[in-house]
Order: structure tokens, then sequence, then C-alpha cells
């Protein structure tokens, strides 16, 4: 059976592309999934994509992902900031995953530059736009690999 990487976007990711693009740019949603899901075929992975503007959502994707999944690439959004309930569910399922941030958390806003959700995560990739999310599938490989 292939390995499944699952890719969870969180709150407002929905409107990528569509607004703010001097922040997130121009790549929608749809063409991030897309690409993700290229690199993930590159590497022998299937992808599960969900994108949720609910906390309890993203926490249900969380655990979905136990069935069979290999790894997590996610985008909590603003939850980054604020949910214990999100970090306490990757830490829960004990699957590696890496966090990535389209923009610079850290040269942002200052409430931007703490996140729960670090503390629990194998690495997180922050600032570098679409192509982070592409170097998270590639980090998931290669540590499978390295493991
Ligand atoms: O830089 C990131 O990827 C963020 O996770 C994006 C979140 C923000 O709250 C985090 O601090 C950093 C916000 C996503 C909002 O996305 C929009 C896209 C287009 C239009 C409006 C919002």
């Amino acid at each position: 059976m292939q390995r499944t990487i699952f890719l969870i976007n969180g709150p407002n990711l929905n409107l990528l592309g569509t607004r703010k693009v001097e922040v997130y740019g121009t790549t929608t949603l749809a063409e991030l999934v897309a690409m993700v899901e290229a690199e993930a075929a590159l590497h022998g992975f299937a992808l599960t994509a969900v994108q949720s503007n609910h906390e309890g959502g993203l926490v249900d994707a969380i655990h979905a992902a136990r069935a069979g999944g290999f790894g997590i690439v996610i985008n909590p959004g603003a939850y980054s900031h604020t949910s214990v309930a999100i970090r306490d569910a990757i830490e829960g399922v004990a699957l590696p995953t890496i966090e990535v941030h389209l923009s610079n958390i850290y040269a942002r806003e200052p409430f931007r530059r703490h996140s729960f959700v670090s503390e629990v995560a194998r690495g997180v990739i922050t600032g570098l736009g679409p192509v982070g999310y592409l170097l998270a599938v590639r980090a998931l490989a290669t540590l499978g690999d390295v493991r």
C-alpha cells in the first residue's frame, strides 16, 4: 500500500491567492495542493489534503492521519499562536510533523513569534512561501529513509 502524507491547512488559507497577495503570494490553495501532491508523488507518497477554518476540524484531521499516515505537513495558520488542542493532537498521534508558514512569522507582529505547535513539530519551515511545503515533503521522505 502507498504511504500517505497528510497536508493540513488551517483557518483562512482557503483565501490564498485572492487577497493579501503581498504577504501570502498569488498561489491559490488548489494550486498549492496540486504542487504538494506532485512533490509527494516524486517521493512515492500519496497525499491527503485537508483545510479547515475550525480548531476541532484540524484536531480531527490530525487524528485521521493515524490511519496509515506516514507524516504530517501542517500550516496551522493563526491557531499556531493560540491552540494547545492542536499542539496536543500532534503530540498524541506521534507522527513526524513539519510545521510550515508561508510568511516569516519572526519578521511580523510580535504575537506571531510564538507557536505552540513548534515544540511538538519535528521541524519548522517559515518564510519560504509554497516552496516551504515542498521542502517539508522532501524532509519527511528523507528523514523516513534516515531513521
Ligand atoms: O505565514 C503563514 O503561513 C501563517 O500561518 C498564515 C496565517 C497567520 O495567522 C500566521 O501567523 C502565519 C494566516 C493565513 C491567512 O491567509 C490568508 C490568505 C489570503 C487572504 C487572507 C488571509
